[in-house]
């Protein structure tokens, strides 16, 4: 009989299934199932059967729906704020919007209600109650925004029976109220010893603690080696106390007496940071020979800004390199855990550039356990002025990303959740979210008066009991402890705090975590050429293409090309990027692992690089880098997703995980840097002297003026010299292919000696021009120049009157103009190919070298206010130490980097040019044009 017509609604799929199985296996459903069913399958009966009425179909379908409505919207009715409010709750969880009553449901079947609650119910009345108890309890499972069936009904699974637990390892009460009770002793200690200072209490969401204690635990138990933590400021101190096992008294110290503290960050010789932006490191045995580590990154205000850097680290800490090829990752190896703010998740960009990686090639991690500490408030703000969603974590949503809603006054609740998040990230490879719903006991920091803005939340705050007061309680009523004892137990960790307070000397120095030593100035000496005859075999394995392989016709003409470049020692054949690919080629074969990301970096922007082929028949790609037999490590190209800060957020973390490979990420246009100025000020440029970190990132940034507009012209150079001090990156700006391959070799050979950032501003149609390629023997014999002065003899310096000092793409103009054929008797021109640190050696070199010299010109294509004037202008005025005269010439000071048309680019450009080789004269339009000519600065 065909009963379809008899049931609607979004579960009538479900009730048929049940029929069908009933059809096949009577007794394959329970008994009041079957009742049900009897009466539509009249063939059983001799008698005409008994007709099912329309009435009894509609509270089947309804208990259907209802359950299925529970499923998925029952956290909209849990209880998970500790300060009382009322749940938004949803009419699909009410019965009557089902058209049912508790007797209807009493008198259905549980089997309707679908396994497991079913097998432990006896009618669908109490099947509903057993959901609710789950699905609207201090527990909001919010899953069904996951579209892969086999994760939701893995979810459901869990959260009905809870099969992700291992039940041989049940909660450990006291334990839990133990830690419980360390978290609230050395906040409360401080807040009581320091009346005032910042530490940005956990107090509320207290539970914080031991849930990353569970997730290290089940690390431990699974073999991972590494755990890579990010978080803002809320709670750090405690996990670093709680999690990375800090000894107390490096923070009593810094929080009893600064002198001392910064009398240590003297004898560090770094400038340092505020305590709770530190990082910390700690070992723990996992079980297995290899220790587990457990890293917290060091992070700065700027909050979620640790997200990308973290995701890197781990997938750093869980890439192989030291074989040729493609990288290995292993899953297995490690686990990130991000600690998020409410008001920060939704708000900041980065978190979901962050999450958006975490399927992509390249940057998955094997997933991550996010855990929002959601106290409710942002600074002053409320969640109704930070948020345009129901929940802090609905953002998650889009990424498929699992997320629980808990209590964070039920403590069990959220162990439970942190097994269930381990369990799913394990299972599934992909993050979890915990939402953990608590409050702020005290102002965002603790001198702020939070009752000023919120004075009824604060009013239930101040006679809420703490977590641990509330758990102490539950245990004394389970009778597994008494009162005594817990107070016991607050006595016994404050009286370790006064110990340690008391006992501090003014020799104590607080031990520290992560410690950067300065650069020792080994790349000056690093010997960066290539034998010829290495690089004639690099290039032809470079060449040589598998049997299957069809290139596209267009690249083909270009390798042949590259097949005769190296043949004689002197012919200038090496442009840009095959230097670039020779020098990977190199490196490798050094046995030094390279990274490389970017904006379409596979293919490169301009089109110039094509480091992956495509197959021009199948599409098939084909990495000629990862199949050099003269490579001992592993090579990796990749698209960076459309994110700046994010994107190198990742690559900077990955840098610091693992310091020994080269790692590179290129921006399509330079001027997109500015996307990532978070990630650049406080990281790439900042973190040696906050934090002693050294990274050793590249950053290529297309940096040329030509015509192409405000936003395609600059990589910011200016930005990197106002950040450049105490040596903390390299900012190079070259002019030869020769310069680039030296510069990344050089890069490759310090990278454990001597590292630090290095940020290269790159041509676009200097790429292809023959005025930068370079000869086989500028490789092979070469080296890095910082400064490159005039090739004129000495004879001929002898009459120079005026020296033009430039650097990059303005010096290719430079050469190239018909002015200067026509005036270049008196004018010299030299290049400062290393902006930072200041060559100034070399440079004092070139200014000396002239004995006639009048005056120098600072010549740059960038406004005055931009590119390198005012960085490089007090070191000029030194070494010239007013002998000569000393003029700028550039653009006029803008607001913009550069012009809109390139029709005014070109007159622009042109009239610098030209004003730049005209001694004693001024061009008559001068001050009608867009550049300016400051003279005797
Ligand atoms: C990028 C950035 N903007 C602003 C701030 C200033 N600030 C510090 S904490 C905070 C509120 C953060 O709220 P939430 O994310 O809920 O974390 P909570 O402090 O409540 O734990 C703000 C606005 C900052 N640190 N970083």
């Amino acid at each position: 009989m065909d009963i379809s017509h008899i049931f609607h609604g979004p579960n009538s799929g479900y009730v048929l299934e049940l029929y069908e199985r009933y059809l096949r296996d009577p007794n394959s459903v329970d008994s009041a199932t079957r009742a049900v069913f009897d009466k539509i399958r009249p063939e059983i009966y001799e008698e005409e059967p008994a007709e099912i009425t329309q009435h009894e179909i509609e509270k089947i379908v309804g208990a259907v729906n209802l359950a299925q409505a529970i499923r998925a919207f029952g956290h909209l009715d849990a209880d998970i704020d500790p300060l009382g409010s009322t749940p938004p709750g949803d009419p699909s969880l009410k019965l009557s919007t089902h058209g049912l009553a508790p007797e209807d449901l009493a008198q259905l079947p549980s089997s309707l209600i679908g396994k497991p609650i079913s097998e432990k119910t006896a009618n669908a009345y109490e099947a509903i109650g057993e959901l609710r108890k789950i699905y609207s309890s201090k527990v909001g499972y919010d899953y069904y925004h996951i579209n892969s069936p086999e994760e939701r009904k893995w979810l459901r699974e869990a959260a009905e029976t809870g099969s992700f637990r291992p039940p041989e390892d049940p909660i450990n009460e006291r334990l839990l109220l133990e830690s419980l009770t360390k978290v609230e002793v050395l906040e409360k200690f401080l807040h009581r010893i320091f009346p005032g200072k910042f530490r940005f209490s956990v107090e509320g969401v207290d539970m914080l603690v031991p849930i990353m204690n569970e997730i290290v635990g089940l690390s431990a138990e699974s073999g991972i080696h590494h755990i890579l933590i990010g978080m803002a400021h809320r709670g750090r101190l405690n996990v670093m106390h709680h999690v990375m096992n800090k000894a107390y008294r490096g923070t009593l110290i810094k929080f009893k007496d600064p002198i001392l503290e910064r009398d240590f960050r003297d004898y560090m010789g770094w400038t340092g940071d505020v305590k709770y932006h530190e990082g910390a490191r700690h070992a723990i045995k996992n079980g297995r020979e290899i220790g587990m580590q457990i890293t917290l990154a060091p992070n700065p205000s700027h909050l979620e800004s640790v997200n990308p850097v973290v995701e890197g680290m781990a997938r750093a800490a869980g890439t192989s390199v030291n074989a040729a090829g493609s990288p290995k990752f292993d899953p297995e190896v490690s686990l990130p855990i991000i600690v998020h703010g409410d008001a920060a998740f939704p708000g900041q960009g980065i978190v979901s550039e962050t999450l958006n990686m975490c399927r992509l090639p390249g940057y998955f991690t094997g997933g991550t356990i996010h855990v929002i500490t959601n106290n409710q408030l942002g600074y002053t703000a409320l969640p109704s002025e930070s948020r345009s969603t129901l929940y802090a974590s609905d953002l998650a949503k889009g990424f498929e990303i699992p997320i629980v809603h808990v209590n964070a006054d039920d403590p069990e609740a959220c162990i439970e959740c942190a097994r269930l998040a381990f369990a799913y990230l394990r299972r599934f490879r992909k993050d979890f979210l915990i939402d953990l719903v608590g409050y702020r006991r005290h102002g965002h920091n603790e001198a702020d008066e939070p009752a000023f803005t919120q004075p009824e939340m604060y009013k239930i705050i101040d006679n809420h009991p703490t977590v641990r007061e509330v758990w102490a309680d539950t245990l004394v009523e389970r009778k597994i402890l008494d009162k005594d004892e817990s107070e016991e137990l607050v006595n016994k960790y404050n009286e370790i705090l006064h110990s340690d307070f008391e006992s501090l000397t003014p020799r104590d120095i607080p031990e520290e975590s992560l410690s950067g030593k300065p650069p020792a100035g080994a790349a000056q000496k690093t010997i960066t050429s290539v034998p010829a005859e290495t690089l004639r075999e690099l290039n032809a394995s470079l060449l040589k293409l598998p049997g299957w392989f069809t290139i596209n016709s267009k690249l083909k003409r270009g390798r042949e090309r590259r097949e005769t470049a190296l043949v004689n020692m002197d012919d200038r054949t090496v442009d840009w990027s095959m230097a670039e690919e020779l020098a990977f080629a190199s490196i490798l074969s050094d046995g030094v692992s390279i990274r490389f990301t970017g904006q379409d970096a596979e293919r490169g922007t301009f089109s110039h690089r094509h480091a992956v082929l495509h197959d021009f028949n199948t599409g098939k790609i084909y990495t000629p880098l990862q199949n050099i037999p003269q490579s001992k490590a592993a090579f990796e190209i990749l698209n960076s997703p459309l994110t700046e800060n994010a994107c190198i957020g990742f690559e900077y973390g990955y840098s610091i995980q693992s310091p020994d490979r080269l790692v590179i990420w290129e921006a399509q246009y330079g001027d997109f840097i500015n996307g990532a100025q978070t990630i650049v000020d406080e990281y790439v440029v900042s973190a040696r002297a906050k934090w002693g970190q050294t990274p050793s990132l590249v950053l290529l940034l297309p940096h040329a003026y030509e015509g192409q507009g405000p936003d395609h012209s600059s990589g910011r150079l200016g930005r990197f010299l106002d950040s450049a001090g105490e040596v903390n990156m390299r900012i190079a700006n070259c002019t030869t292919a020769a310069q680039y391959f030296h510069l990344l070799r050089r890069q490759a050979g310090v990278l454990e000696i001597d590292p630090l950032p290095l940020i290269v501003m790159t041509p676009k149609s200097l790429l292809r021009n023959p005025l930068i390629f370079s000869s086989l023997r500028d490789l092979s014999e070469g080296t890095w120049q910082p400064v490159i002065d005039d090739e004129m003899n000495d004879t001929r310096a002898k009459s120079v009157k005026r020296l033009i000092l430039c650097s990059g793409k303005v010096y290719i103009d430079l050469i190239a103009s018909e002015f200067r054929k026509q005036n270049s008797k008196d004018i010299a021109i030299a290049r400062l190919e290393q902006l930072y640190p200041v060559p100034t050696t070399l440079l004092q070199k070139a200014l000396n070298r002239y004995p006639k010299l009048k005056e120098v010109v600072w010549l740059q294509e960038e406004p005055e206010n931009m590119g390198a004037w005012m960085f490089i202008y007090p070191f000029l005025r030194k070494f010239i130490k007013g002998r000569v005269a000393l003029h700028f010439m550039g653009r006029r000071r803008n607001s913009s980097p550069a012009e809109g048309t390139a029709s005014m680019h070109k007159v622009n450009q042109e009239a610098l040019i030209r004003q730049v080789f005209m001694i004693g004269k001024q061009l008559p339009n001068i001050d009608e044009l867009g550049i300016t000519w400051v003279k005797n600065v």
